[in-house]
């Protein structure tokens, strides 16, 4: 079995664990205690040098760190992922800007709160304001649509949910941002969802 070393309330790991959950791929969970120093210990940093969750292990000792590498690998071949290389190309386009222009001021300023990370005044200024451009963002090119890519749910979407569902904990707002919400919505609907916090209900899964 799969032993995906994990986070329960980090977005990257929810991503994994909600693919995994959706095609039916049991796994194990490791939660690693990443704020107190789990993720740099000897034994982890030969999973991944990088000292980040997720991580995921397989049976014969492959690992697979970095959360869009292990949802590209699963969704080879299915309709998490277009067959058209087009429809590819912007699954792919959102998934990378997730990672350079989301995920670096939405999750951040998250972590900076939850976990009280010592951010100046300014910083944390910053993180907000780049934060909620890139809410706007995505609000704006879900005006009219369902989906980010398409007419069906994909990694895209995959991708940019878990973070913008918890965006409020650092202290944004996305009251301003009803087509943000309207989709946020739409996915936590999707049959078989299990929320970022729920401890129980993804090992094992199929
Ligand atoms: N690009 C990576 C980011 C992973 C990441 O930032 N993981 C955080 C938790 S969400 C972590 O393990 N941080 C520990 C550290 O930086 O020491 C991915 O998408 O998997």
């Amino acid at each position: 079995m799969l032993t995906l070393h994990d986070m329960l309330l980090s977005g990257n790991c929810h991503k994994v664990r909600l693919l995994l959950r959706w095609l039916g791929i049991p796994f194990r969970r490791v939660e690693v205690d990443v704020f107190g120093g789990g993720s740099h210990t000897p034994e982890f940093l030969a999973l991944n040098p990088a000292g980040k969750v997720p991580v995921l292990v397989w049976d014969d000792g492959r690992t697979l760190p970095e959360s869009g590498a292990i949802l590209l690998h699963f969704a080879e071949g299915t309709d998490w992922l277009p067959a058209d290389a087009w429809a590819r190309a912007q699954v792919y386009r959102w998934m990378f800007w997730e990672q350079y222009s989301h995920e670096t001021s939405v999750a951040v300023i998250r972590s900076v709160v939850l976990y009280d990370r010592p951010f100046g005044a300014d910083r944390k200024a910053q993180l907000l304001k780049d934060g909620t451009a890139a809410l706007a963002l995505m609000d704006r090119h879900l005006q009219g649509r369902e989906w980010l890519v398409g007419n069906r749910r994909s990694l895209a979407d995959l991708a940019l949910y878990p973070y913008t569902a918890v965006a409020e904990d650092g202290g944004l707002d996305l009251a301003g941002f009803p087509h943000l919400r309207a989709w946020l919505d739409r996915f936590a609907g999707l049959p078989g969802f299990v929320p970022m916090d729920h401890d129980a209900g993804w090992e094992g899964t199929a």
